[in-house]
């Protein structure tokens, strides 16, 4: 039996999870939540990352008697480092206005066929060429898991998971893409060695040397470990949070025109695997709402709108509008405006809004990548903490036309322990099949079965072309 502790550090909030993992046993347990979240601060939107360092430490402190540690976090964002290993500047939230506008002399195919990434106005590739000079005192650029990383053991590296989403990594040759970080003015230097997922980093130096291993650490990829799908079935997954990944799980990656066309993502996962998928706008959308409101209430929020009319108002949830921080409610409705449709009226009715066009995306998404795999789906996973919400599982279900199978919601701390207890040498667990064999042995997943209510068709249409 491993006892480990998975960091997993969502947007919306931090966890640290203790987990325990043996032959057929798989749990965890919540030691520490902490918010998490932009810190405005004069003009630029930041994220506190020395507190999360701090609640990072406590959590892992508090979960007692431990076998190792890994770490996992949202995507893209990087800390600075000068030649001592100190922190240049505090590191910017993704959803900052510094990348609007930034481009770069390279054509987009030329940077798809390299990277395999889509298009994301704040992938790292655009926030460090919005640096400008303040490379020139840079040693080190550091992706959050690993600069927390460095913080607890003094070793520099970048995690192979998370350094795929930065736009700067060649999806084929699974190695920097050098050349084109010269091209766009990005000093190579600040590009660390590659690691793998599975591998120990170093021992905890504050921690009573605890080693450290480097798990999935970008959160869609531990999340994606632990999606409970049966051997053979024709599955797409939904990582449900702050964002909503929507696509499949491929052996290679997927770099047609028609890809590239469809802005899709070619994000390397455990075990070679590739996340081939979308960002739909997801949670944040909502998250925002409730903020703007300046209520907490969510469950009676999803109780009234599931009492309201289904459909009534669509938007393209994925429009760029809705990226930055700031008045949701307002958006949507001149969203709704601007189709010629009328706006929300009630909070219910905004909430409703919301998760129908949250449900219709996912089914545009899940279309598309089937069709530019020629691929079927037959069933929908939904993991993370969206899958806590009934009424968007039942939409999804009901938008997609197959069942959806919801849970783990914290499947993202799951696939960190589930790595780092491999790597530890726990034997039961030498694939991605045995470890989601374990997932559905021991977590609790709901099945929702397409109800036929809807004209999604309709619905679509009403967004226009
Ligand atoms: P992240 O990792 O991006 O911070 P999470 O996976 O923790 O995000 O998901 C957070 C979202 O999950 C919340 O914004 C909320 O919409 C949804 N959620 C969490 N718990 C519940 C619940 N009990 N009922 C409905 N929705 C929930
Ligand atoms: C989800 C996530 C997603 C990225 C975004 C920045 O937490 O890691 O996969 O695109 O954050």
């Amino acid at each position: 039996m491993r006892r480990v502790a998975a960091v997993d550090l969502g947007a919306s909030s931090g966890r640290v999870m203790a987990g325990t993992v043996g032959p057929s046993v798989l749990a965890v347990e919540e030691v520490r939540r902490f918010p998490n979240g932009g810190v405005r601060a004069g003009p630029v939107l930041y994220w506190d990352i020395l507190g999360l360092y701090r609640e990072t430490l406590a959590g892992i402190r508090e979960a007692g008697r431990l076998d190792g540690v890994g770490i996992d976090s949202w995507a893209v964002d990087y800390g600075l480092l000068d030649e001592r290993g100190a922190l240049l500047g505090n590191p910017v939230h993704y959803r900052d206005s510094r990348t609007d506008g930034i481009t770069v002399p390279v054509p987009d195919r030329e940077l798809y066929d390299v990277t395999g990434l889509q298009q994301l106005p704040f992938n790292t590739l655009y926030q460090l060429v919005a640096e400008g000079d303040r490379l020139d005192a840079a040693a080190t650029m550091l992706l959050i898991p690993d600069l927390l990383n460095y913080w607890l053991t003094g070793e520099i590296g970048a995690e192979r998971t998370n350094a795929s989403t930065t736009q700067l990594y060649d999806v084929r040759a699974r190695t920097w893409a050098l050349s084109l970080a010269s091209r766009v003015g990005i000093p190579p230097r600040l590009l660390p060695p590659l690691r793998d997922p599975g591998t120990v980093v170093g021992q905890a130096r504050e921690l009573s040397g605890v080693p450290v291993v480097a798990v999935g650490s970008h959160d869609t990829a531990s999340a994606v470990v632990a999606v409970p799908a049966s051997p053979g079935t024709n599955f797409a997954y939904i990582s449900s949070g702050t964002w909503s990944l929507a696509g499949l799980e491929l052996p290679a990656p997927e770099l047609s025109d028609a890809a590239l066309a469809a802005n899709f993502t070619n994000e390397g996962g455990v075990d070679g695997t590739i996340r081939f998928l979308r960002n739909v706008m997801g949670l944040w959308v909502l998250s925002e709402t409730l903020r703007t409101w300046s209520t907490s209430d969510l469950s009676g929020l999803l109780t009234a709108a599931a009492a309201s009319p289904a459909l009534a108002a669509v938007v393209d949830i994925d429009a760029p509008g809705f990226l930055p921080p700031g008045d949701m409610p307002a958006r949507l409705a001149a969203a709704c405006g601007a189709t010629g449709q009328r706006p929300p009226g009630t909070r219910a009715e905004v909430v409703r809004c919301i998760l129908d066009s949250l449900a219709l995306a996912y089914r545009r998404t899940l279309r598309q990548a089937a069709s530019l795999t020629g691929r079927t789906i037959d069933v929908v996973h939904i993991v993370g903490g969206g899958a806590r919400n009934e009424l968007l599982c039942q939409l999804t279900a009901d938008a997609c036309g197959v069942p959806v199978l919801a849970g783990p919601g914290e499947a993202a701390a799951l696939g960190n322990v589930l790595v780092q207890a491999r790597a530890l040498g726990e034997e039961d667990l030498p694939d991605l099949a045995a470890m989601r064999a374990l997932v559905r042995e021991t977590q609790e997943v709901r099945r929702y079965e397409p109800s036929g209510a809807g004209d999604w068709d309709a619905a679509e249409a009403r967004l226009g072309s």
